[in-house]
């Protein structure tokens, strides 16, 4: 199995992590961004990593989007299961707190992250090249002042929402699923954010654990 990704992208991390707690094997190609539509739009038709290439015979060439990457996983490898056992009721929790994670908490992470990176945060890389990439990101996904702070109310609301994280391992049920995957990936960048790390300690908590429970470096700022 070949991931195609950017070495940062915290949906990257999820698939990784995914990959890391089935305990499937894969090599990554790490692509730089802009670049990469050339390796990844003619497979998948879209702009976007992670990318799964199963290079198998009888398989698809090409998998993309990390929640159609963990049904692929899923799939071909049902143990160790990510999935609440029989309960329609936690299944649908799960599915859709890693949908909300997916489309609208991922993304206030990074709006809240580059805002970091450009700012408070810019002795982290003050590099020429490392602060142009910055620009370039927050050009291309609009990440302005008025943005950031929409974001940062998202992420708010959303360790109102994840609270319960504090007192149980797992966010749904009693085993681990594809919300506390989820979650662990695309919160990871806000470890670096020194107003997380002091306010919600339990969050980087279990990111610490479920990174180890699969096998995976930690994230900057937890290594
Ligand atoms: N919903 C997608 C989001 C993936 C995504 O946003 N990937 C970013 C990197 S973190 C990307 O490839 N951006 C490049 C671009 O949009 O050109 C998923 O879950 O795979």
């Amino acid at each position: 199995m070949l991931l195609l990704q950017f070495s940062t992208s915290h949906y990257c991390r999820k698939v990784r992590l995914a990959l890391g707690y089935k305990k499937i094997s894969f090599a990554v190609e790490n692509l730089t961004p802009g670049a990469h539509l050339l390796r990844v739009k003619p497979l998948t038709g879209l702009n976007t990593v992670p990318v799964l290439l199963p290079q198998q015979a009888g398989e698809p060439e090409a998998i993309a989007d990390s929640t159609a990457i963990f049904h692929y996983l899923e799939q071909i490898c049902p143990e160790p299961s990510w999935q609440c056992g029989e309960s329609h009721t936690l299944q649908t929790q799960v599915n859709l707190l890693e949908d909300w994670l997916d489309e609208s908490i991922g993304t206030a992470t990074r709006f809240v992250y580059y805002h970091f990176r450009a700012g408070a945060g810019k002795s982290i890389d003050p590099s020429l090249a490392s602060q142009m990439v910055i620009q370039v990101v927050r050009w291309q996904y609009g990440i302005t002042e008025t943005a950031v702070k929409q974001a940062q109310c998202r992420l708010e609301q959303a360790m109102v929402i994840l609270g319960h994280w504090q007192d149980q391992p797992y966010l749904v049920g009693n085993q681990l699923t594809l919300a506390d995957l989820t979650a662990a990936a695309l919160l990871s960048p806000l470890a670096l954010i020194p107003e997380y790390r002091q306010s919600y300690p339990w969050l980087f908590h279990r990111i610490g654990e479920i990174h180890h429970q699969c096998g995976e470096p930690l994230p900057p700022g937890l290594s």
